[in-house]
Formats: C-alpha cells, sequence, structure tokens
C-alpha cells in the first residue's frame, strides 16, 4: 500500500510522519476524578472546572481520529480495589481532604471501576479503543503500553489529557525515552496551574524538540 505522509504546522518545526498508519491519539486521564468535584483533584484543593474547557477539544480530535480509522488508545489513573498497587508514598503524601481509597461522592477515590474513577462521559472511549489503567503518573509504567504499540505499529504519538504537567508530560518523557515522536496538543491539555501548563509547553519544545513538538488541535486537524 501506498504511504500516506502528514504533516502538522507544530513549534519548534514541523511534525512529520512518512506514513500516518504509524500514528496514535493518546488521550491522557480524562475522568471524573479529575475533572468532577469530589475527586481525586479537587480532595487535592484544586478548581477542577479549569480542566472541563478542554473536553469539546479532545473531543474534537477524538471525533477526527474515529473518522479517519486512526488508533487511539484511552489512560486511566487508578488502583485496584485492594491499593495493593498504590506505593503508601503516593496514598500519605500532602494533607489532602480525602485520600487515595477513601469514599468520597463518587465512590472511592482513584481506584478503578468506582463512578468518579471513570471517563468524563463526552470522551468515553468507543468499542474497539484500547484502555490503559495506570498506577502511576506516566502512562508507561506496568501498563505494558510499550508492547502494545509495538504491535499496532504505532511510532508517532499525537497526545491529549490532563494534567499537563502531570502524567501528560510524564508520559511524553517515558514516550520520548523509548523512541517515540511525540506531539502535545495545545488546546487538549490543561493544568489546575495555567503557569505549570505554560511552563511545560516551552519545555518540551524547546532545544529543538528535545521532547517533542507542540501545535493546537486546528492543526492537527487541519493535517488530517
Ligand atoms: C495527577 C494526572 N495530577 N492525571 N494525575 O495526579 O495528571
Amino acid at each position: 500500500m501506498t504511504a500516506r505522509p502528514l504533516e502538522i504546522a507544530a513549534r519548534p518545526y514541523p511534525f512529520r510522519v512518512a506514513d500516518r498508519d504509524a500514528v496514535a491519539l493518546l488521550v491522557i486521564d480524562m475522568q471524573r476524578d479529575f475533572l468532577e468535584p469530589g475527586g481525586f483533584g479537587a480532595a487535592l484543593g484544586n478548581d477542577v472546572k479549569r480542566l472541563q474547557r478542554i473536553v469539546p477539544t479532545v473531543r474534537r480530535v477524538l471525533d477526527a481520529f474515529r473518522d479517519h480509522g486512526l488508533p487511539v488508545i484511552h489512560t486511566k489513573e487508578g488502583h485496584r480495589q485492594d491499593l495493593s498497587d498504590c506505593p503508601p508514598a503516593k496514598r500519605s503524601r500532602g494533607a489532602p481532604g480525602m485520600r487515595i481509597g477513601d469514599v468520597g461522592p463518587m465512590g472511592r477515590i482513584l481506584v478503578l471501576g468506582e463512578p468518579g474513577n471513570d471517563f468524563v462521559p463526552e470522551l468515553a472511549p468507543a468499542p474497539g479503543e484500547l484502555v490503559v489503567p495506570k498506577p502511576g503518573k506516566g502512562a508507561f509504567y506496568r501498563t505494558g503500553l510499550d508492547a502494545r504499540l509495538a504491535a499496532l505499529g504505532v511510532s508517532h504519538l499525537l497526545i491529549a489529557g490532563v494534567t499537563t504537567e502531570v502524567c501528560v508530560q510524564t508520559t511524553m518523557r517515558e514516550a520520548n525515552d523509548r523512541g517515540y515522536e511525540c506531539l502535545l496538543i495545545e488546546d487538549a491539555t490543561e493544568s489546575y496551574f495555567p503557569e505549570f501548563k505554560v511552563a511545560t509547553l516551552e519545555m518540551v519544545r524547546a532545544q529543538g524538540a528535545i521532547i517533542g513538538w507542540t501545535a493546537p488541535a486546528a492543526a492537527v486537524l487541519e493535517a488530517l
């Protein structure tokens, strides 16, 4: 079959893919636990409304990937019911209103299978889309994601999701170290801290894309 190249107008320079079949969309942790009151993000004292603003943009990119039959992977931060995969250091950190495993208004905080740990309804995975539960901030830590991407023939990741400087940046750095070419979609990611988002976008694309590229969703949609 003929290769179908893709070029996205990105910073610090165009993001080029020899064949778009090597591209996947990685949507990080668009879960009620981070976007809705009563979840993990709110328990840490954050204003979750900031994160809700990107939902329509993430949905537009998701729909474009679905329309083009390109692979979509959703990650979900959460722990087993017995918390055996939650390091004590993660649970005991800080002085949150509720800790991981405590019962909140949407079920147990950051526990897999609980209502609050599910995806926001607008971004629910479609049948056939890969869902990767993860116990850490990085999507490659104890998930098998690398092998799954290899099986799909994916070498280039377009990344969306929350939060920019925590799970998104950690995942992007992990992917970069594993040889993936990564582009972070600027208006399809958000942080509870606007200044951390700005800093993350700048640091990933600095030094000639040392971690990767950034581009607005409009540029991604245009290229697709
Ligand atoms: C955090 C995440 N912030 N998905 N998780 O704890 O960024």
